[in-house]
């Protein structure tokens, strides 16, 4: 049997795709959207409205229906899932789900009832804190004081002390909602959450996607003591010792067997976080790629050499699920600033590839923050307004406005992103925007660097199944990206030298008044 599933359980919707390894294709490429699919969890764009802007958080329920959704489309759309033999996948990091108790038999989920029927009851708080929640300062600063500072933090685990990290999130679980917090036996990321549906049995959190929570030792690959201890009482009963991504940590539940037609005994392999997952889709273990990723979220990464923190204390470090480390900066207003300066202006995005022939390279040196939600690089609190309206009264033209936006945000990308060290020889770049060419030509200007992007558009989701292959199909690493992480070969952009002056001045402009903002306002 020669096809692997890999699921992807991002912020806006559940994602599956299908490889067969043995004719080097993809057969199922297919979504579910939470906002619109599952209108009932009133979450439009995955996420439960919130009176406090800086409180995020989105209900596990949502996932799992998806997730039941997503199989049985797959089915009536012709594809028999008898073939699967290995599943893995990813979930949006950060994200944590509390249980009431482990579940320790895979016979538990009753194929006569619903999933989420079943999993209602098992969950001890009813919603999940996700990434994009910045409510928990408070938190970080008790976190940090208590283990010895912010540096001790990062040294550990490879990022100071930050607010949507699962630790500061549990802590303050423990301090809001105590009786919540002493009735959970365990808690899960959103990627080991999904993978215990799957076998029916609590699966541990892999070391890619554990280095997101401000608890993991990143030397020794198990939970520290100190943090531990820093972040909440009894925590560490309430963990599963951290395991290597390769880890085979069970079989397809009968559930599915008996609901979709899954073969007895197929192999589920833990699952990663969603960037972890995407250096693997990307075919980019190895160090030398630099990846961008522009999704709701815009993230940058790459695989590490070596040991390396960024000592500004924004980016992170996160487990390579290859083997080794990646480094991984965030920026949280990435679509959701390009969607907000799109509807301000009432512009369609469809239109700026040719826009972008129409607007000259850095716009006379003016630029659009795009910061409107609170953001994590550089660290924006909710309440503080760096956008600044006068960005907004100036521009005439949408065109120029969307061109100004764009430039800002690959602007920050370059300065933000500086610490990973050696300047990139080829950008790769995936995501919705990566298939906008306006938007690449913009980032291959901006670095002076020429942009790529790859055939398969699903990088976290197509990891999961590459993962899946090698490790419950024993193939290769090197075999898997020659037949699957292909470079677009129609989509080159080379950085255009006359543009570089223009950016570097732009540069200049950015930093003097991201500075003087911040000074101004934090
Ligand atoms: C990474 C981060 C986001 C989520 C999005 O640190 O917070 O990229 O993983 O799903």
């Amino acid at each position: 049997m020669a096809y692997f599933l890999g699921l992807d359980s991002s912020t806006q919707s559940l994602s599956a795709i299908v490889i067969d390894t043995s004719e080097g294709r993809v057969v199922v490429d297919e979504s579910v959207n939470f906002g619109s699919e599952l209108p009932a969890y009133e979450s439009p764009q995955g996420v439960l409205p919130s009176q406090d802007p800086r409180v995020r958080h989105s209900d596990p329920l949502m996932w799992v229906e998806a997730l039941e959704l997503l199989l049985a489309r797959v089915r009536e759309r012709g594809f028999n899932w008898s073939k699967i033999a290995g599943i893995s996948g990813a979930g949006q990091q950060h994200g944590s789900v509390f249980l009431k108790e482990p579940l320790r038999d895979a016979g538990r989920f009753k194929s006569s009832q619903s999933l989420v029927d079943q999993v209602r009851p098992l969950l001890s708080y009813p919603t999940s804190p996700m990434w994009m929640d910045s409510s928990t300062g408070e938190e970080c600063k008790e976190i940090a004081a208590a283990a010895g500072g912010r540096e001790r933090v990062l040294k550990i685990s490879g990022s100071i002390p930050i607010e949507r990290f699962t630790g500061p999130q549990i802590r303050k679980i423990w301090k809001t909602q105590p009786v919540a917090y002493q009735q959970t036996a365990e808690i899960h990321l959103v990627s080991s959450f999904m993978a215990s549906l799957l076998t029916g049995t609590s699966a541990a959190i892999d070391l890619g996607d554990a280095a997101g929570m401000n608890l993991l030792d990143l030397g020794t690959g198990r939970w520290n003591t100190t943090l531990l201890d820093a972040t909440a009482p009894g925590l560490a009963a309430k963990l599963l010792p951290p395991i290597a991504s390769h880890t085979r940590i069970g079989t397809i539940a009968p559930y599915f067997i008996e609901r979709y037609g899954f073969r007895p005994g197929v192999p589920v392999i833990a699952f990663t976080g969603d960037n972890p997952s995407s250096l693997v889709g990307m075919g980019a273990i190895a160090p030398g790629t630099r990846l961008i990723s522009l999704g709701t979220s815009d993230t940058v990464f790459a695989a590490m050499d070596g040991p390396r923190t960024d000592p500004n204390g924004y980016g992170h470090v996160f487990g390579n699920p290859a083997g080794g480390f990646m480094s991984l900066i965030c920026f949280t207003n990435g679509s959701l600033a390009r969607e907000e300066v799109s509807k301000r202006f009432g512009f369609d995005w469809g239109k700026f590839a040719a826009a972008i022939q129409e607007t000259p390279a850095a716009n006379g040196g003016r630029l659009i923050f795009p910061y409107f939600t609170p953001e994590t690089t550089p660290r924006i609190p909710a309440g503080v307004d760096l956008v600044g309206s006068e960005d907004f009264v100036a521009w005439k033209e949408p065109k120029e406005a969307i061109r100004a936006v764009v430039e800002t945000q690959a602007l920050s990308m370059r300065r933000f992103s500086e610490w990973i060290g050696h300047a990139p020889k080829q950008l790769v770049l995936t995501g919705g925007a990566a298939r906008n060419p306006g938007i690449l030509r913009i980032v291959a200007d901006v670095f002076q660097c020429p942009v790529r992007t790859l055939r398969v558009g699903n990088a976290s989701a197509l990891g999961g199944a590459l993962r899946a292959a090698q490790a419950a199909g024993g193939i290769a690493w090197k075999e898997l990206f020659s037949a699957f992480v292909a470079l677009d070969p129609d989509v080159n952009v080379q950085p255009d030298p006359q543009a570089r002056a223009a950016y570097e001045q732009l540069a200049r402009v950015f930093d003097e008044k991201l500075n003087a903002r911040l000074a101004r306002n934090i």
